[in-house]
Parts: structure tokens; sequence; C-alpha cells
């Protein structure tokens, strides 16, 4: 049985050229032209793209007294609806969990996944067993990228001397550490000074979460990340302060990632101003929305390549779970959802404004994600041998984007009534059809885990602290006497 995607433009993240695609096993066979097959799909008028890789999604996370609503089944629907192809979630221990063993419960979660899946395994306390465990995960479980959150003080947050050691270990066993970057203590701060004052709105999350806050703990996580000598990978960027200490740490040499979110390259901070309390806590998230001149260094980021990669941080919350603030912006449920509608979004406001070319889009949803977290070219690529994640893009076809159409599980969208133009005409899970023209097909349980191996190359940084980690004892030849 083979597949030939026939007629269209294949469109990589370096190249654009006319050619057929074929299909055979769920991999890349052959790609040329003329090609034949059993089934053929029509592909005039479109790009043939890598399927999307979403590196950041929190499906059934438990998270501040509840869950996020999207599970793996209607999680990854989405995501294929918008021609995404594999999401990259967090296995989330509980301080004081085995790591092992929350992993197992993140694998009977994603059962059900309709298409294939990595984990990012997330250290919520420290201690031997940590430490420990780390090994098997890495070399065992195929999982390559820790994840830290700077934030939610007395939750899942870790202090700075519990990240220097986990960045060590990290950089022993080839792994990347990623971080949620903002400094929890001020947040804590500010967010009881709000309140007190009697500011207990929606708004009030963001006044709590400054840019600062998001600026001061991204180079900080730099920094301590340079004396562990690991790399690091700076979740949902989304703003000028902590892109500019990325863009400063890479020109020094160092290896470390920024990925801003569709959320805050398209809506911005006056989303909170909305008189409807629903609306403005429906887009409570951490880090906040921001302004005009924050999404322009983001864009500008992506453009330059001092930000890599496009995600969604996907955690869907009800109306019924955001009312859980009500009178308290602390107790909001943190999260928006974005899996159906980041690549549409960022082909409507990226590419069709001139801002990304069509390969820089490639490159940010999908082939710098799978080089970064080291799936490639199994992902992110249209060669032969990849797996054969493909979305078929049709760059004429439109929509407005509603919550009464999505495939998320939640009642609202923070992007409804956006108009997007170009959107899948076919998604491809390991060469199996999951969508056409809008019409969902896709098989429950189909999904897949990716291991990701280690990373071989030395996870060094080039700046002066690189040999912290190895200090040398000066050999002195004699001690002087006591007031010479
Ligand atoms: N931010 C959110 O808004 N939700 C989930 C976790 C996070 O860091
Ligand atoms: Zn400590
Ligand atoms: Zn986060
Ligand atoms: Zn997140």
């Amino acid at each position: 049985m083979s597949t030939v995607i026939k007629g269209g433009t294949i469109v990589t993240a370096d190249l654009t050229y006319k050619a057929d695609v074929k299909i055979e096993g769920g991999k890349i066979v052959e790609i040329g032209q003329n090609l034949s097959g059993n089934e053929v799909l029509d592909a005039t008028g479109c790009y043939v793209m890598p399927g999307g890789i979403d590196p950041h999604t929190h499906l059934e996370m438990p998270f501040m007294g509840t869950y996020s609503s999207d599970d793996f089944e209607s999680g990854t629907r989405a995501a294929l609806a918008g021609g995404t192809t594999m999401v990259v979630d967090f296995a989330l221990p509980s301080p004081g969990q085995s790591l092992l063993e929350a992993l197992t419960m993140w694998d009977n979660k994603s059962t059900r996944a309709n298409c294939d899946y990595s984990f990012h395994m997330a250290i919520t306390w420290w201690g031997e067993q940590v430490f420990n465990e780390m090994e098997a995960i890495v070399r065992d479980k195929g999982i390559n990228t820790f994840k830290h959150f700077m934030a939610y003080k007395g939750a899942l947050m870790v202090d700075d001397d519990e990240m220097f050691s986990s960045f060590q270990r990290c950089a022993e066993l080839g792994a990347l550490p990623l971080v949620h970057a903002e400094n929890g203590d001020v947040v804590a701060q500010m967010q009881a000074k709000l309140l007190a004052e009697g500011n207990n709105g929606p708004e009030a999350h963001a006044y709590s979460r400054p840019a600062e806050v998001e600026g001061e703990a991204t180079n900080r996580a730099i920094m301590i990340a340079d004396m562990a000598g690991s790399p690091v990978y700076i979740v949902h960027t989304s703003c000028e302060q902590a892109h500019e200490a990325i863009r400063r740490a890479r020109q020094k040499g160092m290896r470390v990632y920024g990925e801003p979110l569709i959320q805050h390259l398209t809506l911005d901070e006056t989303e909170y101003a909305n008189a409807d309390w629903d609306h403005a806590a429906r887009r409570v998230m951490s880090p906040p929305f921001r302004n005009k001149q924050h999404q322009d260094s983001l864009w500008a980021g992506l453009a330059s390549g001092s930000l890599q990669v496009v995600a969604t941080d996907h955690c869907a919350f009800t109306t019924e779970q955001k009312r859980f603030g009500l009178g308290d912006f602390t107790k909001i449920p943190n999260g928006t959802g974005g899996l159906e509608d980041r690549m549409p979004m960022l082909w409507t406001y990226g590419v069709n404004t001139g801002r990304l070319t069509m390969n820089e889009f490639v490159a940010v949803t999908s082939t710098n994600i799978a080089k970064i977290l080291n799936c490639y070219p199994k992902k992110g690529a249209i060669l032969v041998g990849a797996d054969a994640d493909i979305v078929v893009w049709d760059p004429k076809r439109s929509k407005t984007i509603a919550a009464k159409t999505q495939q998320s599980a939640i009642d609202y969208n923070v992007f409804e009534g956006k108009e997007v133009t170009g959107l899948p005409r076919y998604t491809l899970t390991r060469g199996v059809v999951a969508i056409e023209e809008g019409t969902i097909k896709t098989q429950q349980g189909h999904g897949e885990f990716v291991k990701r191996e280690p990373f071989t190359a030395a996870n060094r940084a080039l700046s002066t602290w690189k040999d912290v980690t190895a200090p040398r004892k000066v050999q002195r030849s004699g001690i002087p006497a006591s007031g010479v």
C-alpha cells in the first residue's frame, strides 16, 4: 500500500521546489517527478511541508486545584486539525514523587493520542533520588529534556541551588534543561500587595508579572546554565528583556534557545482591560500578554534567528474552571489553548504579512524544534526515510476561528473571530490521513511515543566560566611567614 502526494510544491526549512512525495509503511520512500501509488492525494496549488511540532503542551495536567481540560485525545485531534503532527508534553512529578512513577502516569494518559508525542520531564524538587532517576530517564526512557519552574512559589518552583544542581546533571547526561523564567519570589510579593489593595480582577494577574520579572529570571537561568556548562532552552519567551538576554548569550557562543508562543505574538495586554471578567480571565496565562513593542521584538527574533521556535503552551481551562478565581486573580487557573490555531495564525500573521518567509515558517514550527529536541530527521523533515508526518497546506483556504467549530474540549477560543487564510488540505500522521479538507479522520491510539537520544555534541558554554566545574588548585612553594 503506497500513497502519493501529487502536484504540490515542497517547502522545507531551506528549499522550495515542485515534486511528488511517495509514502510506504508510514515513511517517505521517494521524492521526485510523476510518481504513482495506490492512493493519490491531490496537492495542486498547495505547499507540502513537514507537519508542525508543538514543543510545549500541557494535556490533562493537574494544576492549580484542577486538571487542564484537553486530554491526549482531544488535544492531539486539535493539533492535527491545524496541521500539527507531534506534541511534546510535560510529565510533572508532584514534589517528592519519583520521576519514573510520574512518567508511568503520563504514559497511561497518552495511550489515546491521535498523533506522535514525546515528553519533557519536570524537575519539581531535588534530592539524591531525582539525581539518580535522571539517568534512567535519559538512558532508558528516551527523554533528553528537563523542565524547571522559577515561578509558582510553594508549588512547582525550584530555587537556584536546585536549578544549578540539575543543570550540572543535565550537562553530564547530555540533556537539555528547559526553564519557565519568571522570578517567583517577586511575583508572590506583588500578588499579595495587589490583593491587599483590593486589586483582585484578572488584570492584576498581568500587573503581578511585568516583563522585568521575566527578564531577571531569564538572565539568571542563562548565567546558571553557563556556570553549569549546559545549554538552556527558555520556554514561552514573551518580552524584549528576555529576548535580549537570549540574544546576548547566543552572541557570546552559548547554546541558548527562545520559544515565543503564538498567543504572545498575536494577542496583547489590552485583552485584560476587557470589562467582561470571563473574557479577561480566559486569557490569564503566565507570562501574561504584553504590549506591541514586545510583540515586535518577538517577531524580529524569529526572522533573525535569535528566537528559534513557536509553541502554544496549550493548557486549556473551561470558563467554569477559570471562575475558581472570581474575587482572587491568583486562583484563576493559568493557561490558554492554541494547538489547533498555531499554524494558521502564524501563517496568517507571519507569512501573509511578509514578516516570515515560508521556509522560516517551516523552521520555527517544525524543523528547528526537531533539531533542538534531537528527533531530526525522523521528524521535521521532508526527506527519504523520514516519518511521513506531512501537512498539505492550502494557502487560499480561509476560515473564521470559532469555539463552536473547534476540536478543543473547552467552551471558548482566545482567537475567536480572527480570520485565518492558510489551512491544511490534508494532515498525515505517519502516512495516515487524519484531516481531509476539514473532515476529521483521526484514529485514537494511532500516536506513538518518540524516543529522543541524549545529545552527542559537547554541552559546553564558551564563556569565561567554563572551568568553574573543574577548578584547579594553585601549587605554591611556601606559605609566607606572618608579618612579612
Ligand atoms: N503557564 C501557564 O499559563 N499555564 C501552564 C503553565 C505555565 O507556565
Ligand atoms: Zn535550596
Ligand atoms: Zn511555563
Ligand atoms: Zn507550560
